[in-house]
């Protein structure tokens, strides 16, 4: 028997921490010679190619055209500074411009690149963007898929993918910082799934929530989270998912794609509403998109290569075809079947049998069956009937009246059928949700009522100059500004003060009781000194040169205090610019 070949790509550049490498590079080879009493003869295994990390063999195009910012060249600011707009993207400059396939370069020396849009200047118009990769093969992935986002991760995207080079389309998984608000969808992590809806399309408010720019850059496609489910933790027990790629329908076709596309709905904005004053430094970057995965050849081959500038398998098991998916010459193309992962550790090949009566053998086989693709994504929540369609994975919810599930706040439902769910449709009295259960947002649950009382929700009413968002917490509470407080957030903390337009609460410059204002002057509203004749500066400490009284220098006293009163003031006053 041949010595299992080392899982050399792993081990060099690919992917050195996969759980598929350090399993021993099982199915790593596809026969091996055997010397029996019969003398010499193949022994045949399933076999599968090494990980690769598919960026850098995939084809990447943006949309809608115009999207990729540069032409003309733009200023744009950035989130964690807003003020500081120098930055500029020019498509006509190698050192300023960011083509899409700075996506899946390779970055050398440190040095971060990537693709930019345009701003979001035509607000309140969408700011959207597809970005679709394509393989022109399917692939199965074998580890997290991330997307590195410079300057802050979208508030709302979807990935998706398609099983037959772009003809139709599914979605994959949901990211929102709102995922009720974005798409109607309770929020899930992967971590809940269990091996019975390992395969459900979830929403996540994971990868999108706002942490800074800096801190998080990356929203994940899990994978890993999910091999773990059958393979454990640290994927030890991979036999385990082997076993259930086999066994478990949909559950090998969920992991293949031929391609992806990332539907970017709405950009970072920096935890707080949209600052219609600043459109500039709303945009999406992407640095990076890792697609850790191997060709999908049907369990026929060990490796996969680039020929003709589109991805094949190099077939053994007298199988051929981009897939290895239909018999090698000669053989009855009724007897193609896919390898097995079993019995382990080998599994079978099942390998043709020969039959020289087939004429015209090379007729590509019944195509592999893909599973049922959803209906577009954004118009499966209009049916407004209830449908009980089964499904094969999961159990399918009793179809109960709509107003048990939707608490007396709608009399309709609809059945979302790629996420499997019954959900409410246009619940009343500011509520929403799958069962109407949860408030809108900007509203907030009166736990002293009933779940079904018209009353339950009752408006956040947050202050709009002095909160940061127009959400509140379960409790009502609003995110207030610094300097405001309160649960509207519409008082202000001690050491502020109401703005002369009633704006927003500002930081006194001075008062009354520290006496701020020397030399006799008087604090007006909070905000500036009143001085006496004689006296000038904005806490008059400087005396005023008054020619009937020749110049007096009386400012000597107050010199020391007086450089922090003007650090204060300069804070005062940036801060007043800020907001
Ligand atoms: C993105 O793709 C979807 C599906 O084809 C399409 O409906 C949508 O208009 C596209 N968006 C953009 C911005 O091109
Ligand atoms: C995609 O792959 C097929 C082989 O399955 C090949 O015939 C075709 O030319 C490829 N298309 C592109 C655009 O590379
Ligand atoms: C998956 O199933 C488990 C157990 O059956 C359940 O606790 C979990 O909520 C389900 N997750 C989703 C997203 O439906
Ligand atoms: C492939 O076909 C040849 C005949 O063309 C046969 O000798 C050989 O055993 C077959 N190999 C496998 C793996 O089926
Ligand atoms: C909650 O409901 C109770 C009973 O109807 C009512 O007295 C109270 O004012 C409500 N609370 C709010 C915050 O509206
Ligand atoms: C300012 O004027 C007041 C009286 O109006 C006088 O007492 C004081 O000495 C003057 N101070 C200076 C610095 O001129
Ligand atoms: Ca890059």
């Amino acid at each position: 028997m041949f010595p299992p070949l080392p899982c050399l790509l792993c081990l060099t550049l690919l992917l050195p921490s996969l759980g598929w490498c350090q399993t021993g590079g099982q199915f790593n080879v596809c026969r091996s010679l055997r010397v029996s009493e019969a003398g010499p003869g193949w022994e045949l295994y399933a076999c599968q190619p090494p990980p690769a990390n598919m960026k850098e063999v995939m084809q990447i195009k943006v949309d809608p055209p115009g999207i990729t910012c540069g032409n003309p060249p733009e200023r744009f600011c950035t989130l964690e500074n807003p003020y500081l707009c120098s930055d500029e993207c020019d498509a006509s400059s190698p050192d300023l411009s960011h083509p899409p396939q700075l996506m899946g370069d390779r970055e050398r020396g440190g040095l971060i690149t990537y693709w930019q849009t345009v701003t979001w200047s035509r607000f309140p118009e969408p700011l959207l963007a597809n970005i679709t990769l394509s393989w022109n093969k399917s692939l199965e992935v074998v580890d997290d898929i991330a997307i590195t986002f410079e300057y802050g991760r979208p508030t709302s995207m979807v990935l998706e993918k398609s099983l037959d080079k772009g003809v139709t389309w599914q979605p994959y998984q949901y990211y929102a910082d709102d995922c009720l608000e974005a798409f109607g969808m309770s929020p899930k992590r992967v971590s809940e799934l269990a091996p019975s809806n390992l395969t459900r399309v979830i929403c996540t408010e994971q990868y999108s929530r706002w942490v800074g720019a800096k801190e998080e850059k990356m929203v994940v496609f899990e994978v890993r989270a999910r091999f773990g489910v059958f393979a454990g933790p640290k994927l030890i027990n991979m036999d385990a998912l082997y076993t259930r790629m086999e066994t478990m329908k949909g559950l090998r076709d969920f992991f293949t794609f031929t391609n992806l596309r990332l539907r970017l709905l709405r950009p970072a904005l920096g935890g707080t509403y949209v600052q219609r004053d600043n459109l500039l430094k709303y945009f999406y970057a992407i640095s990076n998109i890792d697609v850790p995965a191997r060709c999908k050849c049907n369990l026929h081959a060990s490796q996969c290569v680039l020929r003709d500038a589109t991805l094949q398998c190099e077939c053994d098991h007298n199988t051929s075809g981009q897939d290895c998916q239909r018999c090698g010459p000669g053989f009855n193309p009724r007897s193609w079947k896919p390898a097995s992962y079993l019995p382990l550790p080998t599994g079978t090949a099942n390998t043709y049998v020969y039959s020289p009566d087939v004429p015209s053998p090379d007729v590509p086989p019944p195509d592999v069956p893909l599973p049922d693709v959803s209906p577009e994504v954004y118009s499966s929540r209009t049916p407004d009937i209830l449908v009980d369609v089964p499904s094969p994975d999961e159990i399918t919810p009793e179809a109960p009246p709509p107003d048990a599930p939707c608490n007396g706040h709608s009399n309709r439902c609809s059945y979302i059928d790629f996420i499997n769910v019954i959900t409410c449709v246009s619940c009343k009295h500011n509520t929403r949700g799958q069962n109407c259960q949860y408030c809108r947002l900007g509203y907030y649950r009166n736990t002293s009522v009933e779940l079904d009382d018209e009353e339950v929700c009752v408006e956040c009413d947050c202050d709009p100059e002095s909160s940061l968002s127009p959400h509140c917490s379960d409790s009502g509470l609003c995110q207030c500004k610094p300097g405001s407080s309160g649960r509207r957030c519409d008082t202000c903390s001690p050491g502020y003060n109401w703005r002369k337009d009633g704006a927003s609460c500002i930081e006194n410059i001075c008062d009354d009781e520290r006496l701020i204002c020397q030399n006799g002057g008087t604090c007006d509203d909070f905000q500036q000194c009143l001085c006496p004749d004689n006296f000038t500066g904005p806490f008059c400490e400087k005396g005023v040169c008054l020619k009937k009284d020749g110049c007096l220098d009386n400012t000597e006293g107050s010199s020391s205090s007086l450089t922090s009163h003007l650090y204060l003031l300069t804070l005062s006053l940036m801060y007043s610019a800020l907001f």
